[in-house]
């Protein structure tokens, strides 16, 4: 439940660094990556996660949006770097913009925008699986981390 503002900037960090984990080893060639042609790539969705984040603004906190348009860049460090800058300055907004009671009156948005991320991240682990890149653990250990702690996959 989100109550305070300090329990929501706790979450949203662990939520952010654990997004930022997967950003951060996308490739310029992955991100063409596609379940079929018809559905967005890999780059479109990690792009949406940073894109998204602007529409925060229309709750009446200000920062600087994305950098860019809706359409994803063709670079994967474009996208890991604004996604970085952009999740950084909504969570000072809200912490410097709101307090306890304005983080109560949102608290359904704020839960939204982590299960948004969260469901687009379950779409992205799948991608770039298919894109043969290494996945970082989110709320468990992936299998290159079992793998690590010398422990056998369950397949
Ligand atoms: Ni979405």
């Amino acid at each position: 439940m989100i109550r305070t503002t300090t329990e929501f900037l706790t979450e949203w960090k662990s939520e952010t660094e654990a997004t930022q984990r997967l950003l951060d080893v996308l490739t310029d060639e992955s991100l063409g990556q596609a379940m079929t042609p018809d559905h967005r790539t890999l780059g479109q969705i990690a792009w949406h996660l940073a894109w998204v984040l602007g529409s925060m603004t229309q709750l009446g906190l200000n920062f600087p949006k994305p950098d860019g348009k809706e359409l994803a860049p063709s670079s994967a460090e474009k996208i890991a770097s604004e996604y970085k800058r952009v999740s950084q300055q909504f969570a000072e907004a809200v912490e410097s913009q709101w307090n306890d009671e304005t983080i109560l009156e949102n608290a359904a948005h704020l839960r939204l925008l982590i299960q948004h991320e969260v469901h687009h991240r379950g779409q992205m682990t799948v991608l770039m699986r298919q894109a043969g890149l290494p996945i970082a653990g989110v709320y468990g250990p992936s299998k290159e981390e079992w793998i690590v702690q010398g422990k056998e996959p369950y397949l």
